[in-house]
């Protein structure tokens, strides 16, 4: 997992990055440096790497580019991103909008938020999220 999340640190940061721990590369996002994600911050990072799937750049995202992965994101199975495209996309035109992402993100935040505190913690985010 660790090597996963540091090739990706490569991709987009700094090579200095890649040395970090697996941490790292979401605690860059943590602009405020409170040791935590605010919503916003949570967001960067999330739309960071989605960014990065919208093969064609046309701002959405269909069901094959938001499976098909480049090699280092490949933590979660298909059939499990497959489920999570059908879920994601709430009015079922094939398509995962903007606007539907940040309902996405802002769901993954409130969950990840298991104390509620607003801010995801270092506790709490999960190891290659
Ligand atoms: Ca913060
Ligand atoms: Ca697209
Ligand atoms: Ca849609």
């Amino acid at each position: 997992m660790k090597k996963i999340v540091a090739s990706f640190a490569c991709f987009i940061f700094l090579p200095a990055v890649c040395y970090a721990e697996s941490t790292a590369l979401w605690r860059s996002f943590d602009l405020d440096k409170d040791n935590a994600l605010s919503l916003q911050e949570f967001g960067n990072y999330r739309s960071n790497q989605y960014v990065e799937l919208d093969a064609d750049m046309d701002g959405k995202w269909t069901r094959r580019e938001f499976v098909q992965r480049p090699d280092y994101m490949q933590s979660i199975r298909p059939d499990e991103l497959r489920k999570k495209f059908k879920r994601w996309d709430k009015n079922k035109d094939g398509y995962w909008t903007q606007g539907e992402a940040e309902k996405a993100i802002k769901g993954n935040f409130y969950w990840l938020d298991k104390d509620k505190s607003k801010a995801i913690s270092m506790d709490e985010m999960p190891k290659g999220f």
